[in-house]
């Protein structure tokens, strides 16, 4: 079928030519931004499926941070198409869907405000932004209104994400947005960041990373914030978990918290340079998405390929402000948030890194376990499946379960960043969710 000539052309409208196979020309792709306030300015960027936008699905991605950058981080960093040396990606999932990047909260990435008060200082506000982006882009990119649509998210992104999932369902049923909204799925979620904190010590002490007097001060630290959660103190809250972190990298030597089988190491010297606690949690939990070789890539080539980035505005200049902005938001829970997606029948997909120190597996598993969804006793009782690994024959590389609009993937061998650590994993959960295998 495919014979030389065809072949010659192929490779002729191909900009890369390697090992002296054509590889597939680039996607086609579009960004640009919307106003979703006045003088708050979100940034967008769309990569069309390598084999047609119409057949495959349409997927949002969402950071975390908040203040991490998805057209930065999550692209060049865990599933665009190049990587970020500007090289293929082999595992990028535009081979599975279409990816709509989106840097939010206002003032992550390329999105900026114009204004020190234009920043959002909760979920809700950051929801109500996103949907404004989300009607101008299903408005002026109809093609996309019948094709499903999913949100993956990692980290807080998986907060906002299911508070966006929550308006965006409403709107969809309002008709104020014309999607085919199919579900969301929460990537490492700080769905409910005091069980992730009070599993830190236990979590640790049996991966032989506390000894007994370690495990005492961790658990201390985490039951301080406890306290704080249940008053109601969310901004104390936020405090003593920066607290917590400090007492779990003095006595672990340093874990790096997105991987326990790996140290912190060039960002641990600038933590130093904290001014205050809000400060100290920006650089330890915003600078690792925006290290300088990224800086260079966004602010150098891909600020010149894009064309539409205003002079004064610097990828990644006003990261530090987004989660500053969100401090006193950053430690509420929004399991319940869960719950009524859940009701309002939208299928929910949970998905954690078995090296996740920040958002451990174990706190996943109990705040699951007080969801007051219906389907819950039915989804304890199943057994799991385990999954191979597609880039090691023979190997277990996730367990799932799915009952009803629930399901759960156990990812082993990852991190917090499931796509940097698993990429052919994280593609073939990304297929099974948006039903494709
Ligand atoms: C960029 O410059 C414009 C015009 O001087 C100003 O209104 C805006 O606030 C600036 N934006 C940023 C992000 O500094
Ligand atoms: C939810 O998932 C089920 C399969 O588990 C599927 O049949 C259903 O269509 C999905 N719902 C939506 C809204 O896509
Ligand atoms: C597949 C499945 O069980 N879907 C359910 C999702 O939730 C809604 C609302 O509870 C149910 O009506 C569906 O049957």
């Amino acid at each position: 079928m495919c014979g030389s000539v065809v072949l010659f052309w192929l490779c002729a409208s191909a900009v890369l030519v390697r090992d002296g196979l054509c590889a597939p020309p680039p996607p086609k792709e579009a960004w640009n931004y919307v106003e979703v306030r006045d003088g708050a300015h979100m940034f967008w960027w769309l990569y069309h499926a390598d084999a047609g936008f119409r057949e495959l699905p349409l997927v949002m991605w969402l950071q975390g941070g908040p203040g991490g950058s998805g057209s930065g981080f999550g692209n060049f960093e865990e599933i665009g198409p190049l990587d970020r040396d500007l090289q293929p990606r082999s595992t990028s999932w535009v081979k599975a869907a279409s990816v709509l990047f989106v840097d939010n909260p206002v003032g992550t990435g390329f999105s900026f405000v114009d204004r020190a008060d234009g920043f959002a200082t909760d979920v809700s506000m950051v929801a109500s932004d996103m949907l404004v982006l989300l009607q101008n882009f299903f408005t002026e990119r109809p093609e996309f209104q019948s094709i499903p649509f999913y949100i993956f998210s990692e980290s807080y992104g998986g907060k906002m994400a299911a508070a966006i999932s929550l308006e965006l369902t409403k709107a969809v049923a309002q008709g104020s947005v014309k999607c085919s909204f199919a579900g969301v799925a929460l990537g490492d979620s700080w769905i409910s960041p005091l069980d992730s904190v009070m599993t830190w010590g236990p979590y640790l002490y049996t991966t032989s990373l506390l000894d007994d007097s370690g495990l005492a001060d961790v658990s201390g630290a985490a039951e301080a914030v406890k306290q704080a959660v249940e008053q109601q103190s969310f901004l104390k809250a936020t405090e003593l978990w920066s607290v917590a972190e400090t007492v779990v990298e003095q006595n672990t030597n340093g874990v790096n918290f997105y991987n326990i089988l790996t140290q912190e190491s060039e960002d641990k010297r600038r933590f130093s340079a904290a001014k205050d606690f809000i400060s100290l949690q920006a650089l330890r939990h915003v600078s690792p998405l925006q290290r300088p070789s990224l800086s260079q890539l966004m602010n150098g080539p891909i600020r010149k390929k894009l064309g539409i980035i205003p002079q004064n505005v610097t990828w990644g200049g006003q990261a530090e402000d987004v989660f500053s902005n969100m401090a006193g938001d950053f430690m509420k829970p929004v399991v319940d948030v869960v719950d009524q997606l859940l009701s309002a029948g939208v299928n929910v997909t949970v998905y954690n890194g078995q090296l996740d120190l920040i958002v451990d597996t174990l706190g996943q598993e109990q705040w699951v376990k007080r969801l007051k969804w219906d389907g819950l006793p039915g989804f304890s009782k199943l057994r799991w499946t385990p999954l191979d690994d597609p880039a090691s024959q023979g190997a277990t590389g996730a367990f799932y379960k799915t009952y009803k609009n629930f399901s759960f993937y156990w990812i082993l061998k990852a991190g917090h960043m499931i796509p940097s650590d698993q990429g052919a994993m994280a593609l073939k959960m990304l297929k099974m969710v948006t039903q494709q295998d």
